[in-house]
Order: C-alpha cells, then sequence, then structure tokens
C-alpha cells in the first residue's frame, strides 16, 4: 500500500512538470515587442539614451531592397563608414529611407545597405541624439541586424547599434563609438564604449556598462 502511494506521488509529480517542460519552447521573434523594452544605463555615464525603433528593427531583420540600386562597398560616412565587401563581391544593395528610426518624432533619412553575401542589414543616419546624462549630441548612428541564414549563425532579428561620439559629448573623454548589442527580442544584451568589427559585421564593447 505504501509503495502504491509512492508511484502515485511520482506519477502525480511527472504530471505536474511536463508542462514545464514544454514552457522551454522559446517563441519565435516578436520584433514589435523590441526596442521599447531596451533598458537604458544609469544616468551619469558614458553613453546615449536615443536607440533604434521596432519598426527599424524589423526592417532590418527583412530588409527589401528595391529594384535596380545601386550597389556599394561600404556604409556610414566620413570616419564612421564600414566596409562590406566580400570576396568576389559585385557590391551590396544600398538605398535610402525617409523613415523615423527612433521614435523621436522626427524623420530621418537612412541609408539601407544588404549585404547579401553574409545577410546583414545595415542602416546608417546622421542625427540628434539625447545622452543618458540628459545632453545633447549629434551624429552618426550605425544599426545592423543579423537576417535568416546570416553566415555568423546570429539569431535572426539580433543586432547591435553604435553611435560616434565627439570629445566630450555624452561624457566621452575622447573620441568614441558606444553602442549596444541586442537580442533577437530586441533587448540589449550589453553597451558600452564599442569598436566595430568590420570583417565580421559585428560590435565588440570595450567597457561594458550593463550586461545582463
Ligand atoms: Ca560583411
Ligand atoms: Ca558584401
Ligand atoms: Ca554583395
Ligand atoms: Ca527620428
Amino acid at each position: 500500500m505504501k509503495r502504491m502511494s509512492i508511484l502515485f506521488g511520482l506519477a502525480i509529480t511527472l504530471i505536474l512538470t511536463l508542462p514545464l517542460l514544454g514552457v522551454r519552447v522559446e517563441r519565435v521573434i516578436a520584433t514589435d515587442a523590441l526596442a521599447a523594452d531596451m533598458p537604458s544605463p544609469a544616468p551619469g555615464e558614458v553613453g546615449v539614451s536615443t536607440k533604434p525603433n521596432a519598426a527599424t528593427l524589423s526592417k532590418g531583420a527583412a530588409p527589401n531592397p528595391p529594384a535596380n540600386v545601386d550597389k556599394k562597398t561600404a556604409v556610414g560616412s566620413g570616419k564612421f563608414s564600414v566596409n562590406t565587401a566580400n570576396p568576389k563581391d559585385d557590391g551590396d544593395s544600398l538605398w535610402i529611407e525617409e523613415i523615423d528610426i527612433d521614435s523621436d518624432g522626427n524623420v530621418e533619412t537612412a541609408a539601407f545597405l544588404y549585404d547579401d553575401e553574409d545577410k546583414v542589414t545595415y542602416i546608417y543616419a546622421n542625427k540628434d541624439f539625447t545622452c543618458t546624462d540628459g545632453g545633447a549630441g549629434k551624429g552618426g548612428i550605425m544599426i545592423v541586424v543579423y537576417n535568416k541564414g546570416n553566415i555568423y549563425k546570429k539569431p535572426v532579428g539580433s543586432g547591435w547599434y553604435a553611435y560616434t561620439l565627439d570629445e566630450g559629448e555624452c561624457g566621452a573623454k575622447e573620441e568614441a563609438v558606444w553602442g549596444c548589442e541586442f537580442d533577437a527580442k530586441g533587448n540589449a544584451t550589453a553597451c558600452g564604449l564599442a569598436a566595430i568589427v568590420e570583417d565580421k559585421d559585428d560590435i565588440t564593447i570595450v567597457g561594458e556598462e550593463i550586461e545582463k
């Protein structure tokens, strides 16, 4: 009798546990929930609080280059430019979209570049932004979103964004790049002073300020 009740107890435990195991199935990218959830670093630190919005990241995850657009081998401007050329590359589609990339109410003239060999979308704009400490900045923002089939096997919809900061801008002691990596849901996973790794379409956060 005692053994029966132990077996019964085990069966009940198993039945109660199964749905919990089932919860481990991850939902596929809900890009609409995106950027609103991105946490901002604490005030008083080097950084930018303006961030790309969900609509822009969704576009980046599934780009739609217009037919017959220019093919280029780089995106950005001046010092904040990234070379996207691959061996035997005939160029990457580059087009302009008028879109409010960060929900600040102003429409940006944003350059989109689709790196079709690596399956990565770049979005670049030059704009005003707000610093983490409440100050104002102005410069380039580079947004990169990994697409389906990207050669780096990064989750679709994940990526990074980065701003150029002048000396003294947004708390930067010298000219710098500051950025964040974000996951497939658009949540920032790390932010800080950063370096762009051009040949891997990636970023390295040097001085991490937030990490989850
Ligand atoms: Ca590339
Ligand atoms: Ca390319
Ligand atoms: Ca190409
Ligand atoms: Ca805007």
